[in-house]
């Protein structure tokens, strides 16, 4: 972080995300006073809230939220937590399910895992029963680790951590709910067979994986983990985690959808969480909208042919077409021609306004042994040996391939935001 850009936080500087988390409910369906009167009265609606991908603990950026001295990132995704939990209190729901990457990591901080029980224990004093699972983030590898989820159990929820499906069943009025929790460790087995509780009423399975045929940008995505065997098994509802973006699989497997956003891939997505009506065995999904910090991919400039003041307009014009306080932002230039120089000063007043702007200029699009460009050379060797380190390590199977992903996606980012850095310096 550069010195310039101290003492002047943005107004979307700490926790304070605009707030209108009220606005623009996906529902289609009862208007809210009904609904509310409705489950006390006949008994006969059972509602739940499906949230996902809380990634608690996750850290991001160099900023850092002023009040608490911690990582920005960090307490924006508590945050996102805090406010799915008030909007979860305020409807009224009847049950709670987590269909994993609660914590972002195996080994949360001890804060972390305090924050997130502060604000568990507020549905659980309730009387709201709350289950989850956990996810590929914090699932253990090994076996003999205990999983942070269990200290959610201690205070009366219950999370599934380990290797095996777990069931359980609670009342909701009148109405029996069973639950068949497949926590991400368990979806490994590929004979398990998950069957809903014939007792039950309702059945609701919850699960964290990749379906079959799910398609983002119109790319299969890779390492199908859940096999039709466990999601066709008859239940009401399969409540999906693992991918980011609110999605119908099928009549009755839905993932929620995380509470934030954590990669320039989610910059679209929307964030929040999921509300299910069950009534007469049928039921009713409506996502639930919450705000989370803007993040924006800006249209790339190609910046062939370009002198470095007018590289410098362009950026500057694609700056001002977006509300970029307090966001995360992103832009990519490419084709720049060696030596071109973005206005220092324009940069600085960017990356002060933004809680990060990350300027990617690529020499070519092309041509990628194109010398001479400072952000792509500088840092040119030490980011292959990065790739190649993590590359024979993912193949050794010393990593998993998504950590592996991650990690490098983070460590490229470090350099090339150091890279930039020290050109803005020098
Ligand atoms: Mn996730």
């Amino acid at each position: 972080m550069s010195a310039a850009t101290a003492g002047r936080e943005t107004p979307t500087g700490c926790s304070s995300v605009s707030s209108d988390a009220r606005a623009g409910s996906a529902s289609e369906t009862l208007p809210s006073a009904a609904a509310s009167v409705r489950r006390r009265t006949t008994g006969a609606v059972v509602r739940v809230a499906h949230i996902s991908d809380t990634h608690l603990g996750y850290s991001r950026y160099a900023k850092l939220c002023p009040e608490t001295s911690r990582n920005q990132r960090e307490v924006d995704v508590r945050e996102a937590y805090r406010r799915a939990v008030e909007e979860i209190l305020r409807r009224e729901v009847d049950l709670v399910v987590h269909s994993g990457d609660v914590f972002d990591t195996i080994r949360p901080a001890t804060h972390v895992i305090i924050d997130f029980l502060r604000q568990t224990d507020r549905i659980l004093r309730e009387g709201i029963p709350y289950y989850g699972i956990a996810g590929n983030h914090e699932t253990p590898r090994l076996r003999s680790t205990t999983a942070a989820l269990e200290y959610a159990n201690m205070l009366g929820a219950r999370f599934a951590h380990g290797y095996e499906p777990v069931y359980d069943s609670t009342q909701a009025g009148e109405t029996t709910v069973g639950l068949a929790l497949v926590p991400h460790g368990a979806v490994l087995d590929r004979d398990l067979v998950v069957s809903p509780d014939p007792a039950a009423e309702i059945n609701i399975m919850v699960t964290h994986g990749t379906v079959p045929g799910l398609r983002i940008h119109g790319h299969e995505l890779g390492d199908v983990d859940l096999t039709p065997g466990v999601l066709d098994q008859g239940f009401d509802y399969v409540a999906l985690g693992h991918y980011h973006k609110h999605h119908r699989h099928n009549h009755n497997s839905y993932y929620a959808g995380a509470t934030e956003r954590f990669s320039f891939a989610e910059a679209d997505f929307e964030t929040g969480f999921v509300i299910l009506d069950f009534s007469g065995g049928e039921v009713r999904v409506e996502h639930v909208p919450l705000p989370a910090r803007p993040m924006l991919d800006l249209p790339k400039i190609d910046a062939r042919g370009l002198s470095g003041p007018e590289l410098t307009e362009e950026i500057r014009r694609r700056a001002e077409s977006v509300e970029l306080n307090g966001a995360i932002v992103r832009l990519k230039v490419v084709n720049a021609p060696a030596g071109s120089e973005v206005d220092r000063e324009l940069l600085r007043e960017l990356r002060s306004r933004c809680l990060n702007f990350s300027l990617e200029i690529s020499a070519a699009e092309t041509a990628p042994e194109a010398a001479g460009e400072p952000a792509a050379t500088a840092f040119g060797p030490l980011e292959e040996e990065l790739r190649s380190f993590v590359e024979i390590r993912r193949e050794r199977g010393e990593l998993e391939k998504e950590f592996a992903a991650e990690f490098l996606e983070r460590g490229v980012e470090y350099l090339r935001s150091a890279a930039e850095e020290e050109r803005a310096a020098s």
